[in-house]
This record gives structure tokens, C-alpha cells and sequence, in this order.
């Protein structure tokens, strides 16, 4: 059995959220519990169409996402969401949503100049010639967390590796 929880992956753009958060599902999917990743893909296309950057626009899309992690979790499933969610306001009204221990906050660590310098959508690029507004890390701010329960340095870890660190405290918890 496992405990149904959110595993809340922030980060800047090109971190590695996705990555890891499609990685660890499969882990999970693996060992035969019922889980799920939330991200832009599947979320800002369809249930946040019409949201884009600015503060505003993204204070809404985490409180939709968090809300929908919530019925996740009260549906058995172990919720894997990948945003940016760079407000630590907007992180902990999520958090506050489910019971202690639910929530889950990791931290995938990555400085903006390795970030940049992966770019693998050419968007910092498109943000430092003012092609892209309000961009995370460069015209828009990100606040780190101040007490994740795990970091993740993306920039120092292989995605195996990186997956490892994620299931080990998964299972020193008891969740899986
Ligand atoms: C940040 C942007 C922007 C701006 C488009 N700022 O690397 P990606 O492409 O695939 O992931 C980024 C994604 C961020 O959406 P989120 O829903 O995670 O953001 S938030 O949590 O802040 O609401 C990036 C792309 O969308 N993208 N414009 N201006 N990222």
C-alpha cells in the first residue's frame, strides 16, 4: 500500500521538473501504486488555457493545480505536479490544503546560468532579446523555498540518481 500525497516539484524553467517528475512516476507506476503527473502539457492546455504570466495569472493556475492535487489525493493517488510556482505564498496555500505530511515540497535545485545555458526551448534567449515577457529568473521573480523537504541539485545529479533521492525519502516516510 502507500499514503496518497502531492510530491510538489518548483523550480526555474529548464530545472528539470518535468524530467524528474515523469521519472519518478514511472518508479512509481512500476511498484504498482496508483500515481499521476500534473504539468504544463496536460494542464495549461486544457483546464488553464486562457492563463498566462503574469503574478496574478499564476497565483491562479497553482491554486487550480493545487486544488486538483487535493482531489488526487483524496481519490488514493500519489500526485506528481511540475510547475514553476515561483511564489512561496502561492506553495504554502497549497500545502495548507491537505493534512501534514501530504504535501511534499521538492525543491529542484538549478542555478539560472545552468539553466540558461540548457535552454532547451530557446526561451531564456527569447527573454534576454525582450521577445518573452515576465520570464521566471529573468524579468520575473522566483522564490526559493525555505524548508522543502527535499532539494534536488539538478545541476550536480543524474536524473537516476536524481530519481533515487526522491524514493528514498519517500520510503523513510512511509509513503511508498
Ligand atoms: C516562465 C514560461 C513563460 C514565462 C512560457 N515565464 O520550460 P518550460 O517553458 O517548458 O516551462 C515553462 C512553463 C512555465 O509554466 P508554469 O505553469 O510552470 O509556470 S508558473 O508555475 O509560474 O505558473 C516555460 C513556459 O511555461 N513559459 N512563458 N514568461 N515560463
Amino acid at each position: 500500500g502507500h499514503k496518497s500525497s502531492i510530491l510538489w516539484f518548483t523550480g526555474l524553467s529548464g530545472a528539470g521538473k518535468s524530467t524528474l517528475a515523469n521519472a519518478l512516476e514511472y518508479q512509481l507506476f512500476q511498484k504498482g501504486l496508483s500515481s499521476y503527473v500534473l504539468d504544463g502539457d496536460n494542464v495549461r492546455h486544457g483546464l488553464n488555457k486562457g492563463l498566462g504570466f503574469s503574478d496574478e495569472d499564476r497565483k491562479e493556475n497553482i491554486r487550480r493545480i493545487g486544488e486538483v492535487s487535493k482531489l488526487f489525493v483524496d481519490a488514493g493517488t500519489i500526485v506528481c505536479t511540475a510547475f514553476i510556482s515561483p511564489f512561496r505564498e502561492d506553495r504554502d496555500a497549497v500545502r495548507a490544503l491537505v493534512e501534514k505530511g501530504e504535501f511534499i515540497e521538492i525543491y529542484v535545485r538549478c542555478s539560472l546560468d545552468a539553466c540558461e545555458q540548457r535552454d532547451p526551448k530557446g526561451l531564456y534567449k527569447k527573454a534576454r532579446a525582450g521577445e518573452i515577457r515576465d520570464f521566471t529568473g529573468i524579468s520575473s521573480p522566483y522564490e526559493e523555498p525555505n524548508s522543502p523537504e527535499i532539494i534536488i541539485d539538478t545541476d550536480q545529479l543524474t536524473i537516476e540518481q536524481s530519481v533515487q533521492q526522491i524514493l528514498d525519502y519517500l520510503q523513510k516516510k512511509e509513503i511508498i
